[in-house]
């Protein structure tokens, strides 16, 4: 992580890195989706109540099964999204060596009207969810990367945030997280497709509805945790057939000492 990626994840909670998949790599991702749609099922609606600017006329689309385990080649994509030298780079900054996958991959399949979700995150005491800085660091608990494998536009909806919020200190009104009233601090992230987006789950945020008729919003979100806590049930065995020494060390359960570094990129 350089000196500009941790200035920007510190002040604002998340991060896009741009161009991280290749084109090669985004279609093979789209095309794996594509050959599991079977696998994809909507949500029930209603995820923020009857907030009308979240209402939408359908939930958003999730696999049922984990992508990591799809036969080869489909799931080769989102291994490589797993264990991505960039995440791992970043996440060895912001979690620790040693960090650990806490729940995921999961899909959020969005087509035009498809409703959102209310801003959430942050704002209690959550010692899985947080964001520090000591002894010349940051530290923070449950952090998501979320692979976008198609853009995502200024005014198209999908992830907003109010950027800084995983520091604040006073609990923004229900109105605000609802989108109910507006008061300038919500701000919808610009992604392009093979981009990944870094985020703190002690960040304020949420999802507006889908806009464009012309590309479904496709994004893959692994969500990690510091080596010692795990804010979801911990995995009781790696589920991938054929793991890698990473894939086994990222699926280990919480543990303090003896967890094996991952080894990142230079950024
Ligand atoms: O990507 C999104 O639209 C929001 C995801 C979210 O709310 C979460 O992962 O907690």
């Amino acid at each position: 992580m350089n000196d500009r990626e941790k200035f920007l994840f510190d002040l604002n909670g998340y991060l896009v890195l741009e161009d991280v998949l290749t084109h090669a790599e985004v279609a093979a991702a789209n095309a794996a989706i594509e050959h599991h749609a079977d696998l994809i099922s909507n949500r029930e609606t209603g995820l923020s109540g009857n907030a009308a600017k979240l209402k939408g006329g359908e939930g958003r689309g999730e696999f049922s099964q984990n992508p990591l385990t799809f036969q080869h080649p489909w799931c080769d994509p989102f291994r490589r999204m797993f264990t991505h030298p960039r995440l791992i780079d970043v996440f060895n900054e912001v979690l620790g060596p040693g960090f650990r996958l806490d729940h995921g991959p999961g899909l959020i399949r969005m087509q035009r009207g498809t409703e959102g979700h209310r801003l959430h995150g942050g704002m209690t005491f959550d010692p899985s969810q947080y964001h520090s800085f000591s002894h010349g660091r940051m530290h923070a608990g449950l952090c998501v990367a979320a692979w976008q494998l198609t853009d995502v536009r200024a005014g198209d909806g999908g992830f907003v945030c109010i950027p800084g919020s995983h520091k604040a200190n006073y609990r923004p009104p229900m109105e605000v997280l609802r989108l109910e009233q507006d008061w300038g601090c919500v701000h919808q992230v610009v992604a392009g497709a093979g981009s990944v987006l870094f985020f703190n789950e002690a960040l304020v945020h949420g999802t507006l509805p889908w806009q464009p008729a012309d590309r479904e919003r496709r994004s893959i979100l692994f969500k990690f945790s510091p080596g010692h806590i795990s804010w979801g049930s911990p995995h009781a065995q790696c589920p991938i057939a054929d793991p890698t020494p990473e894939e086994e060390a990222l699926y280990a359960p919480p543990r303090r000492s003896g967890r094996t570094e991952l080894r990142g990129s230079e950024s």
